[in-house]
């Protein structure tokens, strides 16, 4: 687990908006500013799919995001790639269950950083916590089309076994979340929603960021 407040990571998985330049119908740079502006809390780099960067230019995009994360003090996370959250000094990194193991990513990232774990049931999310995650993203909660190869959508109850199990490390549900549906994924124990297309495909990102925000925290 990371040496920072419980509690601030927490209220940082609030509204929580994950993108990379095949995400974006604007300038990449231009959509983060947007969203930060209309109320995200935190960002997560994922520079996957189709017409991905790679190399430099993914080099270079994640130092521009992050440069504006740091402007407004917005935690910037990147997906995956270890070795560039160590490179940039990201604030920490989001893991899959195919990724490194937990306690081999902490080696190398230190206490200082946050580590979010995808998963997918009671096993895994036991597993990661005993490896010190610091959040467990669940999902897909709805439906999505984003994430090739996202499991079935399981609907809110894992995050709900999980509290009613007595577990209370920071939650974020993903996977199809919009303004409409985020409410009953907070109501089911989640800290945060985790978003890509109800924020960096919508027509005025400001709003859509700001709708996101204000359900979330209607429900709380
Ligand atoms: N991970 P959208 S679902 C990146 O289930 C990702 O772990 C998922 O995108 C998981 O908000 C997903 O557009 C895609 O549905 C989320």
């Amino acid at each position: 687990m990371t040496i920072l407040n419980r509690n601030a990571v927490r209220e940082a998985l609030k509204v929580y908006f994950i993108m990379g330049s095949p995400n974006c119908m604007d300038q990449p740079t231009h959509v983060l500013r947007e969203a930060i502006e209309g109320g995200i809390t935190l960002f997560q780099f994922r520079e996957k799919g189709t017409a991905a960067l790679t190399g430099d230019k993914k080099i270079e995009l994640a130092k521009e995001l992050q440069k504006i994360c740091r402007e407004y003090q917005i935690p910037f996370i990147i997906n995956d790639d270890i070795e560039l959250a160590i490179a940039l000094h990201a604030d920490g990194v989001h893991i899959g269950q195919e990724d490194e193991p937990i306690e081999e990513v902490r080696k190398k990232i230190g206490f200082d950083k946050i580590i979010g774990v995808s998963v997918h049931s009671f096993d895994e999310a036991i597993s990661a916590l005993k490896g010190g995650a610091d959040y467990f993203g669940i999902g897909p909660v709805f439906p999505t089309t984003t994430k090739a190869d996202a499991k079935p959508s399981n609907g809110t109850k894992l995050i709900e076994e999980l509290r009613a199990r007595g577990l209370g490390i920071p939650i974020v549900g993903i996977g199809g979340i919009t303004a409409e549906n985020a409410g009953s994924v907070m109501r089911a124990g989640a800290d945060g929603v985790s978003v890509i297309t109800a924020i960096s495909h919508a027509e005025s990102v400001i709003e859509a960021a700001k709708n996101l925000s204000n359900s979330v925290i209607e429900s709380i």
